[in-house]
């Protein structure tokens, strides 16, 4: 029986990993007959890689696409004769496996050739008509032509397919990496062919599913978006419940089934809840994350609070980042009323290790500034845990300073701005106006 993967959305975050891990564990240990096996589409960002290796808990597999492969369709229940063997082993192994042909094989196992029952067949008649002897004793050597059609098991179904219409043999020979026979298929296995199953965990759009996700057989959906625009063809069970994390939803699962997750799904998760609401302080957060926050707090026996500022520490982490590309990565720049020309970029961060480097920052934005011939650079510090920004500013601090009515500290290039995070609602327009 083939897995049912269980997938998060492209371009991966902690809540797409880890509802996928502990959705797969719960749903394996609710049915232990159907094995659900978690994927990733994609590279791991730092902050769940950082979790998961905290948890001691492997990274999932990496899944590229859910069409159809030939392994998963082929046929393993296969005879392979040696290229020595009397041609009768050959015509024993077609009328034993239903097949029209048998692979042929040297010593090492390897693929050498073929025999189709049609050449078996006419050689038999032809030799007994001309001579009445019974030709089935010489070896497979002497009967074997090529095989017109062979294929990797990694191979898509409906290529191989598009080779079979075209071929007088009507089966495909799939070989490991060593040449050797792994299975066959036949024209008759692709009438209708099965498709691969999935579980979607945090999304619903196609373009973020898993690339084939319009051949697969969509199990069932749990998210916590807007519903989006899979479509499935079979009625399925789709849960879209906003809540602040989709993690939030697998853990009301398990303890609605009375079973326990693992250890390390339970910190995956966590941390994922954390993630999602940002340490349960976004907008999106409701009581039930809290509730779930509180249940893994009381499992796991940790301080959730602390471990997500952690987790947002360790990921936020831009000591290794030059102050260069902190300075240019995320700028934009506009142009005031007045026909000023500035940018404004922005880093986020946990805590204020990052401002210690202020007067490395400064330089970088001065020399952006001329380079780049602007008015003014700013570069936004934002703390998300904190939710404030302190803003650098390379040129006219003071006319940045009655922008927002503050003050800079005496000799300070730098303005400390409480509960400014929008550079787009909080930041431009303010600027824009008064440059
Ligand atoms: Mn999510």
């Amino acid at each position: 029986m083939q897995p049912v993967y269980v997938s998060g959305h492209r371009n991966p975050d902690l809540d797409s990993i880890a509802s996928a891990v502990g959705y797969a564990e719960l749903k394996s240990r609710l049915e232990p007959d159907t094995q659900y096996l978690p994927v990733r589409l994609g590279e791991l960002n730092p902050q769940t890689r950082w979790v998961l290796e905290r948890a001691g808990a492997q990274e999932p597999q990496y899944l590229p696409h859910i069409r159809l492969r030939a392994c998963d369709l082929m046929r393993t229940q296969l005879t392979c004769v040696g290229e020595g063997d009397a041609v009768r082993h050959a015509g024993i192994a077609i009328d034993s496996d239903d097949y029209d042909l048998v692979p042929i094989v040297n010593g090492e196992d390897v693929l050498v050739g073929v025999v189709t029952a049609r050449a078996l067949a006419r050689r038999y008649v032809r030799e007994r008509h001309d001579t009445g002897v019974d030709t089935l004793a010489v070896p497979c050597s002497e009967l074997m032509e090529d095989a017109e059609v062979l294929a990797s098991p990694d191979d898509l179904v409906s290529d191989v397919g598009e080779q079979l219409k075209h071929s007088h043999q009507g089966t495909a020979i799939v070989l490991d990496e060593e040449g050797r026979p792994a299975g066959l298929l036949t024209r008759s296995d692709l009438v209708s062919p099965m498709r691969r199953r999935v579980l979607l965990v945090d999304h619903a759009e196609q373009a973020q599913a898993v690339p084939g996700i319009e051949q697969a057989e969509i199990v069932e959906i749990l998210d916590h978006h807007h519903i989006g625009s899979i479509e499935t063809r079979a009625p399925v069970k789709a849960v879209f419940d906003p809540v602040g994390s989709t993690a939030t939803l697998v853990i009301e699962r398990f303890r609605r089934n009375g079973v326990e997750p693992s250890r390390e799904s339970a910190l995956l998760l966590l941390g994922a809840v954390l993630s999602d609401t940002v340490i349960l302080k976004s907008p999106t957060t409701t009581d039930r994350d809290a509730a779930v926050v509180d249940y893994l707090e009381r499992a796991l026996e940790i301080d959730a609070r602390d471990f997500g500022r952690q987790m947002f520490e360790a990921s936020s982490n831009v000591a290794d980042i030059s102050a260069e590309e902190i300075v240019r990565r995320d700028a934009k720049g506009y142009k005031s009323a007045s026909g000023t020309p500035f940018l404004v970029a922005q880093i986020e961060v946990v805590g204020r290790g990052l401002l210690a480097r202020q007067d490395e920052l400064l330089d970088a934005m001065r020399r952006e500034r001329s380079s780049q011939g602007v008015a003014l650079y700013a570069l936004m510090v934002t703390d998300i845990l904190d939710n404030g920004t302190e803003l650098l500013v390379a040129g006219d601090v003071g006319a940045a300073a009655r922008a927002f009515g503050v003050e800079p500290a005496n000799g300070s290039s730098s303005l400390t701005l409480p509960g400014v995070m929008s550079r787009k609602k909080q930041v431009a327009p303010k600027l824009l106006a008064a440059l």
